[in-house]
């Protein structure tokens, strides 16, 4: 599949870095085919991490998710959901390569800035979550 689903987290939008991360996005050759913001309400949250249910940092997650706006996509691009992955870096900016979205702008584990589908099956869900089909055509 070429298209992916990704957040701007609420901590970026407060610190005033979605500007950036969307330009990154752009140079680095996604098409953003669908955007707008969001306010998460807490079962909106609970829902979309509801892999993560029973997990330690579960209620941690759900809080920070729905503490603020943040920015819901749908990005296009050849092998997008790697491409996107590996554009964002990994979930803990200590162990994020150089040049990544998370290594460069995100304080911890927790509040790291961008979120990104783990697979194509995974983003169609993801994609179907927050966006009518016709939107992301
Ligand atoms: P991912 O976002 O890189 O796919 P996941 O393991 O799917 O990482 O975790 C989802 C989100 O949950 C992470 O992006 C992060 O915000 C949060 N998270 C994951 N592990 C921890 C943790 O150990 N402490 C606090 N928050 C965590
Ligand atoms: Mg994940």
């Amino acid at each position: 599949m070429n298209k992916t689903f990704a957040i701007i987290k609420p901590d970026a939008v407060e610190r005033g870095l979605a500007g950036k991360i969307l330009a990154l996005i752009e140079e680095n050759g996604f098409k953003i085919k669908a955007l707008r913001m969001a306010r998460l309400t807490e079962p909106e949250a609970k829902g979309f991490y509801a892999v993560h249910e029973g997990k330690p940092f579960f209620e941690e997650l759900v809080n920070f998710m729905t503490s603020g706006p943040c920015y819901v996509m749908c990005l296009e691009k050849d092998d997008a959901v790697a491409e996107w992955r590996k554009l964002m870096g990994a979930t803990n900016p200590q162990h994020a390569d150089a040049g990544t979205i998370r290594r460069t702008f995100a304080e911890s584990t927790g509040r790291n800035c961008v979120h990104g589908s783990d697979a194509d099956y995974t983003a169609q869900a993801e994609l179907a979550y927050f966006f009518r089909t016709f939107e992301t055509l």
